[in-house]
């Protein structure tokens, strides 16, 4: 990459691993069940996360929307956070083609809900309310820095859920950054939930697809769903094949990107004029302070001067990603950047 694209991991090339994989992968018609490609990573992803059974989707959005229009009719209610992926970034999906009603809490800015929150929102059976069938979390927190849940946190609520007859599911998206900086399995995530979504696209590498896990019935279910949303793919073994390179050589180094946004966060935060959020992750996320010199466009401007990209989401401020193709040097350079953009 000669620009250093800071916006998301979603932007990381596949390795050159992957291409060859990619290129010489056995492949066959998935809508038929016949790719034994796909076969084989749904099979690993399966196991890896503790789970009877494995689907490959197009992408995470995807994911969690047939996780959703598998747990729940038209008319029910889904309890979410405020600051939820599927509730802020997919579109409306779940309300437009699920008729899912969103049930907002506040996102804690540790990521979670506040138990008493969940126990709260539970509807009463009443012909004048939505069912409440579900609870989301997501894992790690995207909106709330990266920031990872803990097993403990996870338990807890599944314990509310599954006692109210709701089911649990994660976005874990980036689930591997989770297991990484908690220094625990994802699996130990995944249990504690009927349903799981993993992106392979996004710090993992892989040029497409995410993978939803569950029940071996969920995942017969969810099957269908996919279908009707068009997500059956015929040879899509050419990206299964990254996919298990991914799971395989691409997780344990996401390490690596922590350290890596650590010392980016380290930089930013010694500039006056920032203002940075607790780093947790791969991600990073600051304001401009009130007395900034510079403003928001400025700052986009010079630094694409410099090749540099990162996301700017108006009033919530600045993000900058790190992922495989951000190494050592780009961080030194990126700091060296902002110097002198802030420079007195
Ligand atoms: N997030 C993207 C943008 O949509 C904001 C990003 O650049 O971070 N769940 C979570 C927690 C996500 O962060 C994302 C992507 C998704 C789901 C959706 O994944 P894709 O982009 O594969 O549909």
């Amino acid at each position: 990459m000669n620009t250093i694209d800071l916006r998301s991991d979603t932007v990381t090339w596949p390795t050159q691993e992957m291409r060859s994989a990619m290129a010489n992968a056995e492949v066959g018609d998935d809508v038929y069940g016949e790719d034994p490609t796909v076969n084989r990573l749904q099979e690993i992803a399966a196991e890896r996360l503790g789970k009877q059974a494995a689907l490959f989707v197009p992408s995470g959005a995807m994911g969690n929307l047939v996780a959703l229009l598998t747990h729940c009719q038209r008319g029910d209610e889904a309890i979410l956070g405020d600051l939820a992926h599927p509730y802020l970034y997919e579109a409306g999906a779940m309300a437009a083609l699920g008729g899912i009603q969103p049930r907002t809490l506040p996102n804690q800015p540790d990521g979670t809900l506040k138990l008493e929150d969940i126990r709260a929102a539970i509807r009463e059976e009443d012909v004048h309310y939505p069912t409440t069938r579900l609870v989301a979390l997501e894992n790690t927190h995207n909106r709330c820095n990266g920031v990872p849940l803990t097993a403990d946190y996870i338990r807890s609520v599944g314990e509310i859920a599954h006692s109210n007859h709701l089911v649990l599911h994660i976005d874990g998206a980036r689930i591997f950054n989770a297991a990484v900086a908690l220094g625990v399995p994802a699996s130990e995530f995944a249990t504690l939930a009927d349903s799981i979504t993993f992106c392979l696209s996004k710090g993992l590498c892989a040029p497409v697809g995410s993978i939803l896990c569950g029940s071996k019935d969920f995942i017969a279910r969810a099957l269908r769903i996919r279908k009707q949303l068009g997500g059956g793919m015929r040879q899509a073994g050419i990206l299964a094949a990254a996919g298990l390179i991914a799971l395989d050589k691409m997780v344990d180094r996401l390490a690596e990107d922590h350290v890596r946004a650590k010392r980016l966060a380290a930089g930013l935060a010694e500039i006056s004029q920032l203002k940075v959020f607790p780093q947790h992750t791969n991600i990073i996320r600051f304001q401009l302070a009130d007395d900034a010199r510079v403003t928001p466009a400025q700052l986009m401007s010079q630094l694409a001067e410099g090749n540099i990209r990162i996301g700017h989401g108006g009033a919530w401020g600045f993000r900058a990603v790190t992922h495989y193709w951000i190494d050592d040097q780009a961080i030194d350079k990126v700091l060296a950047a902002f110097g002198k953009i802030f420079a007195d």
